[in-house]
């Protein structure tokens, strides 16, 4: 029987930020399909156990603490990795945070944060994966977007500036390594049920305009993302490159 083009069977995925929200539910998405997981996250202890949980779950998980913003921390882990044996064929750039403040109060630190977490680390993960991909011939870069890729919403200007750089960073990725049978490609989610946007999510006035805003009326799930991860990682997407595809219900479709 012929594999499925959406199979990552004997494909080994990092996902960084995956040990809660919409990294996890990426990873298990990705594991579901066939991939190895390498979790990232900050927190070992909280690592630990969203690996027990894939692995009760019957899926193949190894785990690395780093901080994706880090470039020392991430070129030792990448170096543990090649001492491990462990090849990374895809790389989902997932780790972030957001931070809400009208830019007239907003510090060039709290500005930086930002920027070095969502952008400057994708730059740093990324470069360090495509060091090993680029001698294989081929590898998978899924970096997470936004709306915010595409559209800006007040009070949130660094996260805004990063996912927007995520999207033209996605297409810098494609510019130099697509000939080395890379393909990078990002996800823009929208308004999704998140840890992130609990406080939103419980404001009545923000969920209804979101839900007036989002042509599907409703919130997206995390776990409605991993099958255009599946997609992005796996050869369906083989002639895929430089391309943001948005899982936002529709928002960004309409006025
Ligand atoms: C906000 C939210 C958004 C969400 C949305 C886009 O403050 O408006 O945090 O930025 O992250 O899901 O990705």
């Amino acid at each position: 029987m012929t594999k499925s083009p959406f199979s990552l069977e004997g494909q080994t995925a990092l996902v960084t930020g995956s040990s809660r929200g919409l990294g996890n539910a990426i990873a298990t998405g990705l594991a579901e399909a066939g991939a190895r997981i390498v979790l990232n996250g900050l927190k070992a202890e909280r690592l630990a156990a969203a690996g027990e949980a894939m692995r009760s779950a019957g899926h193949d998980v190894l785990h690395s603490a780093f901080d994706a913003a880090d470039e020392g921390a991430v070129v030792s882990a990448f170096e543990a990795f090649d001492s491990q044996g462990v090849a990374i064929d895809i790389l989902v750039n997932n780790a972030g945070i957001q931070f809400r403040k009208p830019m007239i109060e907003l510090s060039a630190g709290e500005w930086q944060n930002v920027i070095d977490t969502n952008l400057t680390a994708a730059f740093i993960v990324a470069r360090e994966a495509a060091k090993r991909m680029i001698p294989r011939g081929r590898g998978k870069i899924i970096n997470i977007g936004s709306v915010m890729s595409q559209a800006a919403r007040a009070t949130i200007a660094p996260y805004n500036a990063s996912k927007g750089g995520i999207k033209m960073l996605t297409q810098s990725m494609a510019a130099e390594w697509a000939e080395h049978g890379i393909q990078a490609n990002a996800i823009g989610p929208g308004y999704m049920e998140t840890d992130m946007n609990k406080a939103l999510i419980e404001d009545q006035a923000f969920n209804s305009w979101v839900t007036k805003r989002t042509p599907s009326r409703r919130w997206g799930k995390p776990e409605e993302l991993a099958g255009t991860a599946v997609f992005l990682a796996s050869a369906a997407s083989s002639y895929v490159n430089g391309q943001i595809i948005y899982v936002d219900g529709g928002m960004l479709a309409v006025l």
